[in-house]
């Protein structure tokens, strides 16, 4: 269409129209990037993640001044567990689960302070907040629908972590037919390696998962 960009990506150039683009913001909340969180109490170093949110804000912003769709994940289940599966609750064997009590109230309930998104990252009043009980965005949610209804086709993706609940949703769309990029630096794992071998993977064998750039490639795409 008229209104197309074309960004310097890997494997190769990714064009898209803001239209019919969504930028997906998978599960930048408390929990998992605030030092207190579900995530520092498993022992993992939050301030990695917590580097990424200027970038994941850029990202928003110049998608929110392009009138995109702009959609956010939590992953965040009902306070009666009803849609948290045991193998899920009891992986790990853990000495805190999902809904037991923390500094930030029950963790990875949604309403609860932990669960919610750090306060940069807030969804503006018109945005979509998909609420998920698994890793991939599209299981068990409304998101598939919505997508459609929008006619969107194109998706960007920020957010945590790259290759748990990030990669798990781009698999998932890329499935569904959209064409997915990943922008590198607003997304972060605990494990570096694994996001390098994440971004490696996705756009290995000609992009078979889809595309990877940095925030900068897009912040200085063509039209
Ligand atoms: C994890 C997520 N890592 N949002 N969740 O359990 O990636």
């Amino acid at each position: 269409t008229s209104n197309n960009y074309a960004v310097t990506a890997e494997p190769y150039v990714f064009n898209f129209s803001p239209e019919h683009t969504a930028v997906i913001m998978i599960d930048m909340q408390r929990d998992f990037i605030l030092p207190g969180g579900f995530g520092a109490s498993l022992g993992n170093d939050v301030d990695r993640l917590a580097a990424t949110v200027p970038v994941a804000r850029q990202l928003l912003d110049w998608c929110r001044a392009h009138g995109m769709l702009v959609v956010h994940t939590k992953e965040a289940h009902k306070g009666d567990l009803s849609d948290c599966p045991l193998s899920k609750l009891n992986r790990g064997n853990p000495t805190v689960r999902i809904g037991d009590q923390s500094p930030m109230g029950r963790i990875l309930i949604d309403g609860e302070e932990g669960s919610d998104f750090v306060a940069e990252l807030t969804p503006l009043p018109n945005e979509v907040v998909i609420v998920k009980p698994g890793k991939g965005a599209f299981y068990a949610t409304e998101l598939g629908s919505l997508l459609q209804q929008a006619n969107i086709t194109h998706l960007l993706f920020g957010g945590v972590t790259t290759e748990v609940c990030v990669q798990t949703t781009m698999r998932e769309a890329n499935d569904r037919g959209y064409e997915c990029l990943l922008v590198e630096d607003a997304t972060e794992s605990y494990f570096p390696e694994f996001k390098q071998s994440t971004i490696d993977m996705i756009r290995a064998q000609g992009g078979i998962v889809g595309w990877t750039a940095p925030l900068s490639a897009i912040l200085s795409a063509t039209k």
